[in-house]
């Protein structure tokens, strides 16, 4: 059985805060990798965890993820370890941005290069 029909959908994770076209370009190309593609937004605790400020609430940033036409659902990413349930879960591959190459491998996750010249963290300056 090829993998494809075994995990026919795509899950990725992220902040998403201040969403942006770096963002956007990288959910377009998940979504073509599968059938439905399901987001897990960093809450705002897990944020702390990992060491990020996000500008905007879990809601605010929820709620424009679920405009997206290429997002199936949004689900809260809450910790690191959450993952191999949600993808056994949801039957899905993993694809993240290149910056995490390697970080995921354990759960056969697929990257995808990262667009340079944009950043949630660069933005955050410009406020
Ligand atoms: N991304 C991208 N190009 C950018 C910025 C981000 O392709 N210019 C990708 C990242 O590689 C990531 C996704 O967009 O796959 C979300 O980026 P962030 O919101 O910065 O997510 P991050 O804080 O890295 O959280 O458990 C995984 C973490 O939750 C990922």
């Amino acid at each position: 059985m090829t993998l494809a029909i075994k995990y026919p959908n795509i899950i990725t994770y992220g902040s998403f805060d201040l969403f942006h076209f770096g963002h956007a370009r990288l959910l377009k190309r998940a979504s073509k990798l599968g059938e439905k593609l399901i987001v897990g937004l960093s809450t705002d605790a897990f944020n702390k965890k990992k060491g990020k400020k996000s500008i905007q609430t879990y809601q605010q940033r929820k709620e424009v993820l679920e405009m997206i036409e290429c997002v199936y659902m949004v689900i809260p990413e809450k910790d690191w370890k959450q993952k191999g349930r949600n993808i056994a879960l949801f039957q899905a591959r993993m694809v993240m941005g290149s910056d995490w190459k390697g970080k995921f491998d354990d759960y056969g996750c697929i990257y995808l290069p990262r667009t340079r010249g944009i950043s949630s963290t660069e933005l955050k300056k410009t406020l």
